[in-house]
C-alpha cells in the first residue's frame, strides 16, 4: 500500500477527463487500495483517480464514523438525477476552502465493483452529493467551478496569496 500525491487547484491535470477501466485487473485493485489508503490518511470521505493524476475512472468513499465501510466505484455512471439540495462542501483538492454547492438531491447510479460485479442503485443525503462530487472529478470539474464569479475572484487571491507566501519560504 502507498499513500499517493494529492493535487492541488490549480494545477492543470486536475482536469484532465478519466478513461472508462476496460479491465478490473491487479493493477486496477492496487490503484484502489492505495487511493483509500490516501483518502484515510488525509482525513477525506472520497477521492477520484483524477485527484492523484491516474485518469482513470475510479472512486473511493467512506463515510462511516469509524473509517471501516470503504466503497470502491469502478467507472461510477448517474443515470438519473432529481430534486436539489444544497450542501456545503470541501475538497482535498482544494485544501481550507469550503463552500454551498447546489446539486441533485437524489440520484440513481451504476457502478462496477472490484469483483466485476454491476450495481445499480440510488440514494440520496451526503452519499448522493459525494458520489456527484468524485464523479465532477473524473470529468474534470471542481466544486469551485459552481461558484460565483465574485466568490471565484475571492478564492483565486487567496490561493495566490498562498503560493507568493509559499514562494517567499522557500
Ligand atoms: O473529493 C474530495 O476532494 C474529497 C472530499 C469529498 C466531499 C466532501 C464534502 C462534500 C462532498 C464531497 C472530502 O472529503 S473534503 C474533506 C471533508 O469535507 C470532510 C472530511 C471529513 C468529514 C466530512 C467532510
Ligand atoms: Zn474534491
Amino acid at each position: 500500500m502507498a499513500i499517493l500525491e494529492v493535487l492541488h487547484f490549480p494545477d492543470p491535470r486536475l482536469r484532465n477527463k478519466a478513461d472508462p477501466v476496460e479491465k478490473i485487473d491487479a493493477d486496477i485493485k492496487q490503484i484502489a487500495e492505495n487511493m483509500l489508503e490516501t483518502m484515510y490518511a488525509e482525513s477525506g470521505i472520497g477521492l477520484a483517480a483524477t485527484q492523484v493524476n491516474i485518469p482513470k475512472r475510479i472512486v473511493v468513499i467512506d463515510l462511516s464514523e469509524e473509517k471501516n465501510e470503504p466503497l470502491i466505484l469502478i467507472n461510477p455512471e448517474i443515470t438519473k438525477r432529481e430534486g436539489t439540495e444544497t450542501m456545503r462542501e470541501g475538497c482535498l483538492s482544494v485544501p481550507d476552502y469550503y463552500d454551498t454547492v447546489e446539486r441533485a438531491e437524489s440520484i440513481e447510479f451504476n457502478y462496477e465493483t472490484l469483483s466485476n460485479e454491476l450495481i445499480k442503485t440510488n440514494t440520496d443525503g451526503l452519499l448522493a452529493v459525494c458520489v456527484q462530487h468524485e464523479i465532477d472529478h473524473l470529468d474534470g470539474k471542481l466544486f469551485i467551478d459552481y461558484l460565483s464569479p465574485l466568490k471565484r475572484q475571492r478564492l483565486k487571491k487567496k490561493i495566490d496569496k498562498q503560493e507568493k507566501l509559499q514562494q517567499n519560504v522557500l
